[in-house]
């Protein structure tokens, strides 16, 4: 039945994570001002990051779902034996669809593990995904990634092919990013793989305007963070007092956002006992989007302990995935 196939576990140790309003204090408590991308992901937030991935702009998440199309069935072919699925930060999971089918037309059945911070975008997949397919399983996990595989709470019995799609993992500080894959390579055992979907360097004008696109949703989805403070924490940051920007930073490697204030502004944020006071200009730095070349993402990978088995780009080299085995 339905009920057999869709198990939610929610993060069992909510005390132990730094909570909104803690991570608030530590970032906007001193300089220079900092928000953790993480938090962008409320129920608001995941909707407009649905309609940033649909921007003519924001070409990542079209050439990800082209090179699975046209790969995913070549990476399923690459495991020995019947699969699991893990997946970090799954998102809505809509591009999750080409990889299931092609894993379900080797295998009888199939358990999908996805992973993500937030609950309500992992609750509809995971109800959609279920609905969607009788021979799925689905075992999903509302949580920050760090914990589950530190502590390795990710329980699996087949081989298992984790997912780090989306460019995901460009949101990750280097230091971050290698300790995570490290945590990933301990929870994975011998023949398991990963598979990294990440945005390929280039031409600077094309990344800013997929950051900085002139619709202004993503401006949005930035704002929505100063909203949900309004919301959660009760403060009272006046969004229009706020813009929007998007660079790329040669140096780091990665379009860098930030919320800038307008004018002189003072912000009370009750939750966190906090009042900041912004000069005009000052900037809150609200996420990087680091890119990389394919040698970049072999390098970082290798140092944590996996070894590169395949490659895939467009023809056009805007965006790459490379798989890896343990
Ligand atoms: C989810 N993540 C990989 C997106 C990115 O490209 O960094 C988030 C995003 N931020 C602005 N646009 C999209």
């Amino acid at each position: 039945t339905f009920a057999d196939r869709f198990a939610l576990h929610r993060d069992p140790h909510p005390a132990r994570v730094a909570t909104f309003a803690e991570d608030v204090r530590t970032g906007l408590g001193a300089r220079p001002f900092a928000l953790s991308p993480k938090y962008f992901y409320d129920d608001l937030g995941s909707a407009i990051f649905e309609a940033i991935t649909r921007l003519p702009e924001y070409y990542l998440t079209r050439v990800e779902r082209d090179l699975l199309a046209t790969y995913g069935r070549e990476i399923a072919g690459r495991f020995a034996g019947p699969l699991e699925l893990v997946e970090l930060g799954s998102g809505s999971a809509l591009k999750t669809r080409i990889l299931i089918d092609a894993i379900l037309e080797r295998q009888p059945r199939l358990t999908y593990h996805p992973i993500d911070i937030s609950a309500d975008a992992v609750t509809e997949s995971s109800l959609a995904l279920t609905a969607a397919y009788e021979r799925l399983r689905v075992v999903a996990y509302a949580s920050d990634y760090f914990p589950l595989l530190r502590e390795k709470r990710l329980v699996t019995h087949d081989r298992v092919l984790a997912l780090f799609l989306g460019s995901n993992i460009g949101n990750f500080e280097p230091q971050d990013a290698r300790e995570l894959l490290t945590f990933l390579a301990r929870a994975l055992r011998p023949g398991d793989g990963v598979l990294i979907g990440y945005d390929l360097k280039k031409d600077p004008t094309i990344l800013e305007l997929a950051y900085d696109d002139p619709t202004g949703v993503t401006a949005a989805f930035n704002k929505n963070l100063l909203a949900r403070m309004n919301r959660e924490l009760g403060a009272g940051f006046e969004l229009n007092a706020f813009r929007f920007r998007a660079r790329w930073n040669e140096r780091h490697g990665a379009v860098d956002s930030f919320l800038v204030s307008e004018r002189d502004q003072q912000v009370r944020i009750p939750a966190s006992g906090l009042t900041v006071d912004f000069a005009a200009g000052d900037t809150i730095h609200t996420e990087s989007s680091y890119k990389f070349t394919r040698d970049e993402i072999a390098m970082l990978a290798t140092r944590c302990g996996f070894t590169e088995t395949a490659s895939y780009t467009d023809a056009a080299g805007r965006y790459a995935l490379s798989l890896f085995a343990v």
